[in-house]
C-alpha cells in the first residue's frame, strides 16, 4: 500500500479499521467536509499544495496576488485570469476519484447525511451522489450569471466562449458573466447557512454523527470552522495529507488523524469493508 513519508502505517491500518467498524455497525451518519484534496488524483491540482498547487502555478497569469483570480473586485476589472482558469478546470474533462465514489457507496447504504464540498469541479454530482446530499459552499460551474444584472447565461455557450478566448458577456446589460463559483467578497450560498443550521442541530441533539473532514487546508472561513463547532460527543475523522485546522489547533482525545493519501484512504477502507464488487460496478457506470 502507497504511504506519503509522515504517515504511520500501523496508525493508519487502526484508525481505518476502527472507521470500517463504525460503518459496520451502521448506526451512525456521516457529514463529510471536503476541499480540493479530493479530486487531486482526477487531475485537478488544488490551491495550495507547495509545487503543484493552482497558487503557485498561477504566475503566467501575472496576478498581483494569487487569490486575486477568485476576487469579485479583481475579476470586474480584468476577468482574463478567471476565464483562463475555467477553461483548466470546466468539468467534462475530469472524473471521479475512489474518495468520490466512496461516498456514493455510503449514500446507497443509506449511511450519508451530507456532503459539504468546496470544490467547484462539480466531481461529487458526476459521482451520482444525489442533490439532496450535496451542498456546494463555494458554488460551481452549474450555472452562470451577469455579475451586473444578474441574468443567466447558458451553460454550453459559456463554455464555448471560453475555450474561444472569447469573454462571455450578458445578452441584456453586457456585463460580464461568470459561473456560480463563490468569489472572495461574495457572500456564500443561501443552502450553506441552511443545511448547516439545521444538521448542526441534529448533530447536537443527536450526537451519532460522524465528521470526516478531507482534502482541505481548512483555510477558508466560515468552511473552516465548521469542524470546530460540533459537540465533543460527534466522532471527528480527518483525512488529509497533513493536520489542519481544528484538529491542529484543538485536537480532541477522540479525533482519528488519517495522514495519508485520499485515494489511498478510500481503496483501503473499500477493501475493508468488502465492497469492492459494488465500487467496480459503479466506476463502470461513470
Ligand atoms: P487547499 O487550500 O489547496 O488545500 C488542499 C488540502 O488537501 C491540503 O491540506 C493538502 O495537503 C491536501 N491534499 C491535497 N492532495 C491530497 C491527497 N491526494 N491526499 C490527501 N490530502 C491531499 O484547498 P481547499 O479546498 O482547502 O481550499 C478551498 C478552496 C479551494 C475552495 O474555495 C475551492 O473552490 C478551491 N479549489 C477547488 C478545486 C476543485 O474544485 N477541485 C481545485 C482547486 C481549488
Amino acid at each position: 500500500m502507497r504511504r506519503v513519508t509522515h504517515s504511520s502505517p500501523e496508525m493508519s491500518d487502526l484508525n481505518i479499521n476502527k472507521i470500517a467498524e463504525i460503518i459496520r455497525n451502521g448506526d451512525k451518519k456521516f457529514i463529510f467536509l471536503v476541499g480540493a484534496g479530493i479530486s487531486t488524483s482526477a487531475g485537478i491540482p488544488d490551491f495550495r499544495s507547495p509545487k503543484t498547487g493552482l497558487y503557485h502555478n498561477l504566475q503566467k497569469l501575472k496576478l498581483p496576488y494569487a487569490e486575486a483570480v477568485f476576487d469579485i473586485d479583481y475579476f470586474s476589472n480584468n476577468p482574463k485570469p478567471f476565464y483562463i482558469l475555467s477553461k483548466e478546470l470546466y468539468p467534462g474533462q475530469f472524473l471521479p476519484t475512489s474518495f468520490h465514489l466512496l461516498v456514493k457507496l455510503m449514500e446507497q447504504r443509506k449511511l450519508l447525511k451530507r456532503i459539504y464540498t468546496q470544490n467547484i469541479d462539480t466531481l461529487e454530482r458526476l459521482s451520482g451522489i444525489h442533490d439532496d446530499y450535496i451542498v456546494e459552499a463555494h458554488g460551481s460551474f452549474n450555472a452562470n450569471h451577469c455579475i451586473d444584472c444578474g441574468s443567466s447565461f447558458e451553460n454550453e455557450s459559456f463554455k464555448e466562449l471560453i475555450f474561444k478566448d472569447i469573454h462571455p458577456t450578458c445578452e441584456k446589460c453586457d456585463g460580464l458573466v461568470k459561473p456560480d463559483i463563490t468569489f472572495f467578497g461574495e457572500a456564500l450560498p443561501a443552502k450553506f447557512f441552511d443545511k448547516w443550521d439545521a444538521d448542526f442541530t441534529e448533530i447536537d441533539e443527536k450526537g451519532d454523527f460522524v465528521l470526516v473532514t478531507a482534502g482541505t487546508s481548512l483555510s477558508v472561513y466560515p468552511f473552516a470552522s465548521l469542524p470546530g463547532e460540533v459537540s465533543k460527543r460527534t466522532q471527528r475523522v480527518l483525512v488529509n495529507k497533513e493536520i489542519v485546522g481544528d484538529y491542529k489547533t484543538s485536537p480532541r482525545k477522540t479525533d482519528i488523524i488519517i495522514l495519508d493519501d485520499i485515494d489511498t484512504f478510500a481503496d483501503e477502507l473499500i477493501r475493508e469493508l468488502n465492497w469492492s464488487k459494488d465500487f467496480e460496478k459503479l466506476s463502470l457506470k461513470i
